[in-house]
């Protein structure tokens, strides 16, 4: 049977972010065809059973690093090998990042990215632009690649200066141009300069292990950028994406400007809820796994991240995937952790957990009682394909949208090994950890790309998604 046969899934449990019920779905000619009960299968029909199974839509992860050049490093996992791992972990569509260089312009950074992702996607994907410098020109080819090339999301640096940093006047052009379009600016806020300082200070005292990674990014410090975005973007009057909120002293600034009614969303990671600062009290060079940015914060932060997803104070739960192996990969030493051994400041900022987002955030969220079917549904597929101009194309499952569908068991467990993931990363966060429920099986517009252990995809055949306007409601 060839895999662009029409499949019928017959007796699952279709959950939606609003919907939950016993239900037949058709998947023919790539999109949801038919929702009903008890349809009939034609002569070649595949039929799944799918009784006892949750029907979900594809995970939509809207912050993965594939390919990544960050700095002097690149991130270890390709195209190929990251959407591979997107698929298995129920992901069937991911939006990473191209990034604007000292020289180039937005344009560019978008044809780089395509140039290598094209052949290799195997789920499909869109793109950020990372916009590190900002002038009429550039400011004209935003324009155009939000109208002509599909992609109306742009995201920003408050840290990393003489990197990535942008500065206030430039993030203020861009949300004034980019909200009036329609589009979106994402903003990685903290204060780059002060952090900078504290790295500064900390090495010249000797303090050289990854536990001054999180020392010197304190959450203070992501609060008072958060601050600052957001009066920026309220005198833009443009809405407002925050990218990673890890700290309440983040999370609090975006609570009151909601309640203020500005348009401000915001987005955690996996990491942020499984893990606290804790992993940080040794001087082992193993904790160069945790070194992500933001770090790892308190527990009372956790708290005050789950209530803000039970009540929409947080509306996605994004990976940011940006993997680095431990030791020389494919890349070399390039981008590998052990660059950092003798300097926290050089190791690669960041974790993988591409693979493992939903079915972690299943067992921590929903079998914990802490987020209900509809809002994990909400939070890791319907609101970011909302929010970054992919809906109803890609986020639900309703007839006509892509027929992008996970079949997931609640009721197996599994034991989380790097060994048997997907990405290039030689170590996962949950090495040895048990997680309640499984993906079954991944269809990407209607074709068999997973199947238990078994891989029927292929590099090249994931779609380049044309992004519309953002729908920040
Ligand atoms: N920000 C990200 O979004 N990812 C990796 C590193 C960083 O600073
Ligand atoms: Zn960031
Ligand atoms: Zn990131």
């Amino acid at each position: 049977m060839s895999n662009s046969t029409a499949t019928l899934i017959r007796n699952g449990r279709v959950i939606t972010a609003t919907d939950d019920y016993v239900a037949d779905v058709l998947l023919q000619d790539g999109i949801v065809h038919t929702i009903s009960q008890a349809i009939e299968a034609g002569p070649d029909v595949r039929v799944v059973d799918a009784t006892g199974l949750y029907v979900l839509p594809g995970g939509v992860d809207t912050h993965v690093h594939l390919e990544n050049v960050i700095g002097p490093t690149i991130t270890a996992d390709t195209f190929a090998s990251g959407t591979k791992a997107a698929a298995f972990g129920g992901t069937t569509t991911v939006v990473d990042f191209a990034l604007q260089t000292e020289t180039d312009s937005p344009l560019g950074a978008i044809a780089r990215a395509q140039a290598s992702a094209q052949s290799q996607v195997a789920v499909d994907y869109s793109l950020h632009v990372i916009v590190t410098r900002v002038d009429d020109q550039v400011l004209k080819d935003v324009r155009y690649a939000m109208h002509h090339e599909g992609v109306s999301s742009f995201k920003m640096f408050m840290a990393y200066p003489g990197v990535m940093m942008a500065d206030d006047a430039s993030i203020f052009r861009m949300l004034r141009q980019v909200g009036a379009d329609g589009g979106m600016v994402a903003l990685h806020a903290e204060n780059g300069t002060v952090i900078d300082l504290l790295i500064k200070e900390a090495l010249e005292a000797g303090h050289t292990s990854p536990r001054y990674h999180a020392l010197t990014r304190p959450s203070l410090m992501e609060g008072e950028a958060t601050h600052r975005g957001i009066r920026l973007a309220e005198l833009a009057n443009a809405p407002i994406y925050f990218v990673h909120v890890s700290s309440n002293d983040a999370l609090k600034h975006i609570v009151t400007a909601r309640a203020e009614g500005i348009p401000v969303f915001a987005e955690t990671c996996p990491h942020y809820l499984l893990f606290d600062d804790s992993v940080y009290d040794n001087d082992d060079f193993e904790t160069a796994k945790y070194v992500m940015t933001p770090p790892l914060r308190k527990p009372e932060d956790q708290k005050h991240l789950w209530r803000a997803l039970r009540y929409d104070d947080l509306q996605v739960i994004a990976t940011d995937h940006c993997p680095f192996c431990m030791k020389a990969d494919h890349f070399g030493m390039r981008s590998a952790k052990l660059r950092g051994a003798h300097d926290f400041s050089k190791i690669p900022n960041g974790a993988p957990g591409i693979e493992t987002r939903l079915v972690s955030l299943f067992d921590i969220g929903v079998m914990q009682g802490k987020l209900s079917l509809n809002r994990f549904v909400e939070l890791t597929a319907t609101t970011p394909a909302k929010l970054f101009g992919l809906f109803p194309q890609k986020g639900t499952i309703a007839v006509g949208s892509d027929a992008d569908v996970v079949l997931f068991n609640p009721a197996v467990t599994q034991t989380i090994h790097a060994k048997h993931l997907h990405s290039h990363c030689d170590y996962t966060l949950l090495e040895g950890r048990q997680l309640q429920g499984r993906v079954e099986k991944v269809f990407l517009r209607g074709q068999l790309i997973v199947d238990g252990e078994h891989w029927h995809g292929r590099a090249g055949m994931g779609r380049f998604v044309k992004r519309g306007q953002v729908r920040a409601f």
